[in-house]
């Protein structure tokens, strides 16, 4: 039996577009994703629960409280500037980015226009805030701290969360990659509070979550371990996520990174799935947190990876074996056609007796 968590909110964020290389292309991370997931759980007769409002304790131990206040306000004061109606951008898109680059050394500051601050907090252009955002990711952190909550106290030992938007390429403080709210790291938190000492975020979207590895880098108390595609050969996070990214200082070897070629498809990723697994034994995992995306799928359009449908059950499976408390958080997945049914079949491995 699959016991999923979800919020009718998470449907309220709509992104409008993407602006890719300065491109406004239609995007990708919409609404009807979480539709899709949700119908196909329904129809596999899985038990759908509502998230509960938590409060912002674990939020709050992962993202600068700067960032979370801009997220809340940032489209209001964008509305106020009248950027909607002159030049007519009724998203938030920032513009100039403190990079190293720019400042050469000097410190930031905190600029007074709302469309400077925006590439404050944000580190792309495809990442847009509208009216419905903050509400959303909210609510998507809600789903996790509640599916959290339901594996701690054992009524399930693996509880998913339709978490939307995703989270995993939201660091401590930068947004990006179609995410706001790190919702996996949130949950290992919450997990680790509701007394996990040891607790593994095993991420098996296409992309690597930099995000999660940036909150993690340097705890020895949070595993983070990523199968991906090899962002050296191109592909979004660009920066991030090559093998020799291990942890530093007490986090030292407790981040595992497993760049797969373009064109990979179940064997080279089972066995990255393995790796991973096999490092989450050997850490000595007490509890799991699987950042799960569909998007290595080999009909999805962000990513070149192939897997099959059985694949992911299999992978599933393989972290089911681990024997642990999982708590699975939806991530990516855009190919709406399969999505619903790539996660069911996911959810099916990681659920089986
Ligand atoms: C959570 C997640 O899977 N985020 C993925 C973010 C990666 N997006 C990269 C997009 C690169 C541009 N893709 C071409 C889209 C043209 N509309
Ligand atoms: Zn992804």
């Amino acid at each position: 039996m699959i016991t999923a968590v979800w919020s009718p909110a998470c449907l309220e964020h709509v992104p409008g577009a993407e602006i890719w290389i300065g491109m406004r292309t239609p995007g990708t991370e919409v609404p009807e994703r979480a539709t899709a997931i949700g119908d196909a759980l329904a129809e596999a007769g899985a038990e759908l629960v509502e998230a509960v409002p938590h409060d912002d304790t674990a939020l709050r131990a992962v993202h600068d409280p700067g960032m979370l206040d801009h997220l809340r306000d940032v489209w209001e004061q964008w509305n106020e500037a009248g950027y909607p109606r002159d030049p007519g951008q009724d998203r938030v898109v920032p513009y100039v980015f403190p990079t190293s680059a720019m400042l050469s050394g000097m410190p930031s500051r905190t600029p007074t226009a709302v469309h400077a601050r925006a590439g404050l907090w944000c580190y792309d252009t495809m990442t847009l805030v509208g009216p419905g955002t903050w509400a959303a990711a909210r609510a998507a952190v809600d789903a996790a701290l509640t599916a959290a909550g339901l594996v701690a106290a054992g009524s399930s030992r693996a509880v998913y969360a339709l978490c939307r938007p995703p989270g995993h390429h939201a660091a401590p403080a930068g947004y990006g990659g179609s995410c706001y709210l790190n919702n996996a790291a949130v949950a290992a938190e919450a997990l680790r509070g509701h007394g996990f000492a040891r607790v593994a975020v095993v991420d098996v979207d296409a992309h690597h979550g930099n995000g999660t590895q940036a909150v993690f880098w340097e705890r020895p108390d949070v595993f983070y371990g990523s199968v991906h595609v090899d962002p050296g050969a191109g592909w979004f996070p660009h920066y991030l996520g090559f093998a020799d990214e291990t942890g530093a200082g007490a986090g030292r070897g407790s981040t595992v990174n497993v760049p797969l070629a373009p064109g990979s498809g179940d064997e080279a990723w089972l066995a990255g799935v393995e790796r991973l697994c096999a490092a989450v034994a050997a850490y000595g995992a007490e509890a799991v947190v699987v950042s799960l995306g569909v998007d290595a799928a080999a009909g999805d359009p962000e990513s070149p990876l192939r897997v099959s449908a059985d694949g992911y059950q299999r992978t599933g499976y393989l972290i089911n074996r681990l024997g642990l408390p999982v708590v699975a958080v939806q991530e990516g997945g855009y190919h709406l056609p399969t999505l619903g049914p790539l996660v069911v079949r996911t959810l099916t491995g990681l659920t089986a007796p």
